[in-house]
C-alpha cells in the first residue's frame, strides 16, 4: 500500500506519474514536419515509493525519462525510470532507503556510501549513449534504444571528481560535451572541476578549481575560450544537515560572482567578478565573447525563487521578488577591476527555462526561447494560481530586432521547457522548430507541441497526444537520429 503525502508536492498538478511503458504511433493533430528525424528526451522527478519524509522535495524524485522518437511525421513514446543504484536498492527493499534531498545523514545505514543520484534533471545523448544526469553524482549511462540502464560512468577512471552537473553544453565547434562538477570531492566541499568529453566519449581533460563559497552551482555557460560559473548564495553547511533542515537555504548576505575559467587542459587561474548586488539566478540562456568582453544572459530575480530552499534567517518567502526576467551581465577581461561592467534588464517577461539553438551555444545568439508566467491571462486550473508557478506562455526573444514574440497555451494548461530542433540542412541560427510539452491540468492530458521556432505566435503546427498527463519535469534535449547507433 503506497500512501503518498497528501501535500501540494504530490497532489494536483504535481500528482505522480510512475508509469513505464511504450506507445507506438501517437495520435497527431496537424502535420509534424517530415524532416524531423530523431529523439526528444525529457525527465520528470517521480518518486518510486512514498518518500521517507512527508516534506520531501520535488527535486528528490526518481528520474523518469520520456523518449519521443519522431520520424516521418510519426511519434513513438517510451518511458522508463533511470534505474539508479538508489532505484534498484529501494526496489529490492520495497521501500525508500535514501532520505532527504542531498542529506545522507538521513539515509538508512544499509546504503551508506552508495551513489545517491536520482538522475532526475537532464537526459542527454552524447557519443551514442543516453546520459541521465543529477548534479550531485557521476553520470548514469543508459542505452538509447532500449532505455535500459547500464550504470554510472567515470569515463573509464579518467574522471577524478565525484560529480558531473546536469547542464553540460555541447560545443558547436568541437562537438565536445563540456561540463563541470561542484562539491566534487565530497558533500559541501568547495572543490570543482571542468571537463570536456570528446564526441566519441573520451574524457579529454579535467581541470580543477575552487569556489569562494559552497552553493548550488546548477548551471554554467560556455564561450569560445572560457567556462563561466555564476555563484548565487543558495548555500548549505553541515549544521543545516545535522538539524535536518532543507539542504539549501538562501543567504542574502553573500555576494554573487561570475567566475571565468579558461577552457584549457592545463586549467589556469579562475577569475572572479563581483555583481553589484545579491540576486537569484539559476539557468543561463547563453554567453559569448565580444573582444575582451563577456556577455552572460540569464533570467535574474530580485529574491529567492525556491520557496522549498528558504531564507537561512527564516525571512518569509517573497513571491513578489521571485520574478526572474532576462538580464545581461557583462564583464571585461581587459579590466583590472573586480566588478561586473554592467547589468541590464532586457525583457519584462517573467520566466525561466531559457534555451537557445544549440548551434549558437557560446556564440553571439540572435534568438532565445523561454517559458513565462503571464498572470494577466485567465486560469481555469484548480486552486489559486498564486500558490504555484504557472508557466502558461512561451516567449521568443529576437535580439536583433529586439522583438519578443509569445505563444499562450490557454487557460487550462502549463508548459514544460522548450527545446530547439534545427531544420534539416539549415545553417541559419533559429531556422527550425520548438518542441515543448503542454500539460492540460483540467482534462489531464499532455501533448507534445511543434512550433515554428521563429513564428511561435502562429501556434502549434502539430500536437502529438498522450493518453494521460505527465508530471511537471525539468529538462529535455534533442538528438538527430544519425547520432544514435541503430536508429
Ligand atoms: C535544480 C533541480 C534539481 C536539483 C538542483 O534548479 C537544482 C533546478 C531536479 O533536481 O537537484
Ligand atoms: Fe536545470
Amino acid at each position: 500500500m503506497a500512501h503518498y503525502p497528501q501535500t501540494a508536492m504530490f497532489t494536483g498538478f504535481l500528482h505522480l506519474n510512475r508509469f513505464e511503458g511504450d506507445l507506438v504511433d501517437l495520435e497527431v493533430e496537424g502535420e509534424i514536419p517530415d524532416d524531423i528525424d530523431g529523439f526528444f528526451h525529457r525527465v520528470q522527478p517521480d518518486q518510486q515509493f512514498p518518500p521517507m519524509f512527508d516534506n520531501d522535495q520535488f527535486f528528490n524524485g526518481d528520474g523518469m525519462i520520456s523518449q519521443f522518437r519522431i520520424r516521418d511525421g510519426k511519434v513513438n513514446f517510451k518511458q522508463r525510470w533511470a534505474r539508479t543504484d538508489k532505484w534498484q536498492l529501494e526496489r529490492a527493499a520495497g521501500k525508500p532507503l535514501f532520505g532527504a534531498y542531498r542529506n545522507p545523514l538521513t539515509d538508512d545505514p544499509s546504503v551508506k556510501g552508495r551513489i545517491r543520484s536520482t538522475a532526475n534533471t537532464t537526459p542527454i545523448v552524447h557519443a551514442g549513449k543516453l546520459f541521465a544526469l543529477k548534479e550531485d553524482s557521476p553520470p548514469l549511462i543508459m542505452d538509447v534504444l532500449s532505455m535500459d540502464t547500464e550504470g554510472f560512468s567515470n569515463f573509464n577512471g579518467a574522471m577524478k571528481n565525484q560529480t558531473f552537473s546536469a547542464h553540460p553544453k555541447i560545443c558547436p565547434d568541437t562537438g565536445n560535451m563540456c561540463n563541470f562538477g561542484y562539491a566534487a570531492t565530497g558533500l559541501l566541499t568547495t572543490d570543482c572541476s571542468y571537463m570536456e568529453v570528446s564526441p566519441t566519449g573520451e574524457l579529454l581533460f579535467e581541470s580543477f578549481f575552487t569556489v569562494p563559497y559552497y552553493c548550488m552551482m546548477h548551471d554554467f555557460a560556455l564561450t569560445e575560450h572560457y567556462a563561466l560559473f555564476h555563484l548565487v548564495p543558495i548555500t548549505s553547511n553541515w549544521d543545516r544537515l545535522k538539524a535536518n533542515k532543507p539542504h539549501f537555504g538562501f543567504d542574502t548576505s553573500m555576494p554573487v560572482y561570475l567566475g571565468v575559467l579558461p577552457r584549457d587542459p592545463k586549467g589556469g587561474a579562475i577569475r572572479w567578478f563581483k555583481a553589484p548586488k545579491t540576486v537569484f539566478a539559476s539557468h543561463v540562456l547563453n554567453a559569448y565573447e565580444e573582444g575582451s568582453r563577456i556577455h552572460f544572459l540569464i533570467p535574474e530575480a530580485e529574491g529567492n525563487c525556491f520557496p522549498f530552499f528558504p531564507d537561512i534567517n527564516d525571512a518569509p518567502f517573497d513571491r513578489a521578488k521571485a520574478t526572474p526576467v532576462m538580464t545581461r551581465w557583462v564583464v571585461d577581461m581587459a579590466s583590472t577591476g573586480e566588478n561586473f561592467e554592467s547589468v541590464t534588464r532586457v525583457s519584462d517577461h517573467v520566466g525561466e527555462f531559457p534555451r537557445v539553438d544549440d548551434r549558437a551555444v557560446g556564440k553571439k545568439n540572435r534568438h532565445g526561447w523561454m517559458l513565462s508566467m503571464n498572470m494577466e491571462m485567465p486560469w481555469e486550473g484548480a486552486g489559486s494560481r498564486a500558490a504555484g508557478f504557472i508557466m502558461n506562455t512561451l516567449v521568443h526573444f529576437d535580439f536583433q530586432t529586439n522583438l519578443q514574440h509569445v505563444f499562450w497555451c490557454g487557460p487550462q494548461s502549463i508548459m514544460q521547457e522548450p527545446c530547439f530542433i534545427a531544420r534539416r540542412g539549415s545553417t541559419e541560427e533559429g531556422d527550425g522548430y520548438i518542441v515543448a510539452l503542454q500539460d492540460n491540468v483540467v482534462t489531464n492530458y499532455s501533448e507534445l507541441l511543434f512550433l515554428d521556432a521563429r513564428n511561435i505566435a502562429a501556434g502549434a503546427v502539430a500536437r502529438a497526444k498522450l493518453p494521460f498527463r505527465l508530471r511537471s519535469g525539468l529538462h529535455g534535449t534533442w538528438i538527430n537520429a544519425e547520432h544514435v547507433p541503430g536508429a
